[in-house]
């Protein structure tokens, strides 16, 4: 029981790595305030999950990219559960497109959901463990996208870079008041995010070629070190950023 007792929130927590972590925080022991977009159905399934567990749940459905979603999802946690003990900024989409005709569009709403929404809420979040005193745990999700580029996610790759860099320096201004930040930057993870890119047999058989552990990971192999990161066990660990990728990154040659 890593969150035992503790109030966890998760943005973009219906689907993937965000459900996930939102159901292992409630197996840790937490009580879980979920975020969710235009997904009824099936955060239902979600909160039915962690009530099947024996924890409490609530959703909360909002645009992160809207800097008024970051309060109301705040006041909605502290409201059901008194209080954030920790924050998981996880929200993020990856519409796939090549760089000489990229939309607009396409790069202004990537930048705001997966940039300025970790942004809002990261910020909401961090205003409430101050008021409350007792310092806290906020894990961002990035990426191995951080640090390596994609050809179709020229839009996407500095929005994960600036997640990294975000949990950085909020480590360095949150520090004083005992809150620690840390992202996890996760490989290639099976989940409708790339469920278009990956349908292709010929690139999924590449990325599974690539990665030294012979699989792509599950959505738990993220949540498991979520769990970690957020927990007392963690509690030396500020700015730091924890590759979850089956040893992808390092098998270069
Ligand atoms: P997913 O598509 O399964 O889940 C994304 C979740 O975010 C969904 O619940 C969706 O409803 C929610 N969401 C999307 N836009 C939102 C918005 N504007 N406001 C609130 N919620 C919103 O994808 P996933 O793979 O679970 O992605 C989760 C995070 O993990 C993303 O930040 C992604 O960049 C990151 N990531 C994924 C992979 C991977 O390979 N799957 C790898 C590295 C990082
Ligand atoms: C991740 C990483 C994965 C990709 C997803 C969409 O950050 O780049 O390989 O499938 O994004």
């Amino acid at each position: 029981m890593l969150l035992e007792n503790k109030v966890v929130l998760v943005t973009g927590a219906s689907r993937g790595i965000g459900r996930a972590t939102a159901v292992e925080a409630a197996r840790q022991g937490a009580d879980v305030a979920i975020n969710t977009f235009r997904d009824d159905a099936v955060a239902a399934e979600v909160v039915a999950e962690i009530e099947a567990l024996g924890r409490k749940a609530i959703v909360f459905d909002a645009d992160v990219a809207l800097p008024e979603s970051a309060a109301g999802f705040v006041d909605a946690a502290v409201q059901a559960f008194g209080r954030v003990d920790v924050f998981v900024s996880n929200a993020g989409i990856c519409p796939f497109h090549a760089f000489l005709d990229m939309p607009v569009e396409t790069l202004r709403r990537t930048m705001e959901v997966n940039l300025h929404g970790a942004y809002f809420m990261t910020q909401a979040a961090a205003n409430q463990m101050v008021k409350q005193g007792q310092g806290g745990s906020i894990v961002a999700i990035s990426s191995i996208s951080a640090l390596v580029g994609g050809e179709m996610q020229t839009h996407y790759t500095p929005t994960k870079a600036g997640v990294h860099s975000l949990m950085q320096s909020c480590a360095v201004a949150l520090g004083k008041h005992g809150i620690r930040c840390n992202s996890v930057l996760p490989g290639t993870i099976a989940t409708d995010i790339n469920k278009d890119d990956l349908a292709d047999p010929k690139k999924r058989e590449y990325m599974e070629g690539r990665i030294p552990l012979g699989r792509l990971g599950r959505p738990e192999d993220i949540a498991s070190v979520v769990a970690f990161l957020a927990s007392d066990m963690a509690g030396y660990m500020s700015g730091a950023a924890l590759l979850v990728d089956g040893g992808a990154f390092a098998n270069f040659q």
